[in-house]
């Protein structure tokens, strides 16, 4: 089968967590908004889904996949995940265990959204700079009381796994395993003094970022030029001001 990712050509963003999932399967995929407009593909070719009006089961925002043999189009980055899961070997099969991947990787969306409002509190239309003052306010807030209990509730769902020891769920590794590396990777990169108090009280979660840092193809990717490096635009970005605990 073979997969179109679309997403914003020049930042992980929300994407990198569908990236991820098809990057550690090997599947067969092509990341189209960040190829040549030329070749049919590049941002026309994302806006045209985006803006089509004649487009079926029509995606509000990126990122969405694109299934290229059945021309399904599916949208939210936990819904795409639900439906690649099973396809990629990344979720145990029992249903029970599908649903509670979900219930984690909505969780990790609703943890990714705090991350993103630490910079924009106010709106996502203006910039950084018109809202620095709520900016200081919220990751404050985000830094001493959100963060620690995202972390200590993964964290505990790690150790409570009865299944494999050191993911989140099931026996192998899940996509929900590669979302937590993207979130304490990006949450490194955001928050590195925060950061730094917090991982010794997460050991579980850190075992778990460098185990997927290590798997052959995830390795492979990080060190590939696919990867997009952190960036002031993304979700995670890195303002010392706000980098709150110390
Ligand atoms: N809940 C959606 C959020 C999608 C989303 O907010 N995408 C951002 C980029 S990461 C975007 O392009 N938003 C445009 C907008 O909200 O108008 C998901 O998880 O996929």
């Amino acid at each position: 089968m073979r997969y179109e990712l679309y997403y914003w050509p020049s930042i992980q963003g929300r994407g990198e967590f569908v990236r991820l999932a098809l990057e550690e399967a090997g599947a067969d995929y092509v990341d189209v908004a960040r190829m040549p407009a030329r070749a049919g593909a590049g941002m026309p070719a994302m806006m045209r889904l985006l803006d089509g009006e004649s487009v079926a089961c029509p995606p509000f925002a990126p990122p969405f996949l694109r299934v290229a043999d059945t021309k399904r189009l599916i949208g939210q980055t936990a819904n795409v995940l639900l439906f690649l899961g099973p396809r990629l070997d990344l979720v145990p099969k029992r249903e029970a265990s599908r649903i509670w991947a979900h219930q984690l990787q909505l969780t990790i969306a609703d943890w990714l959204a705090e991350v993103h409002d630490t910079h924009h509190p106010i709106g996502g239309g203006l910039y950084y700079e018109e809202q620095k003052r709520e900016a200081r306010r919220r990751s404050a807030n985000f830094c001493v009381e959100r963060l620690p209990k995202f972390l200590g509730y993964f964290e505990t769902i790690v150790a409570s796994n009865p299944g494999w020891n050191g993911g989140l769920v099931g026996r192998a590794v899940s996509y929900v395993d590669l979302s937590m590396f993207q979130m304490i990777a990006g949450l490194r990169y955001a928050f590195p003094r925060t950061m730094a108090r917090l991982d010794p009280k997460h050991p579980r979660l850190v075992a778990l970022h460098d185990r997927i840092a290590g798997r052959p193809r995830v390795a492979d990717y990080l060190a590939s030029k696919r990867r997009i490096a952190f960036n002031q635009s993304g979700i995670f970005r890195h303002y010392p001001e706000l980098d709150a605990l110390r």
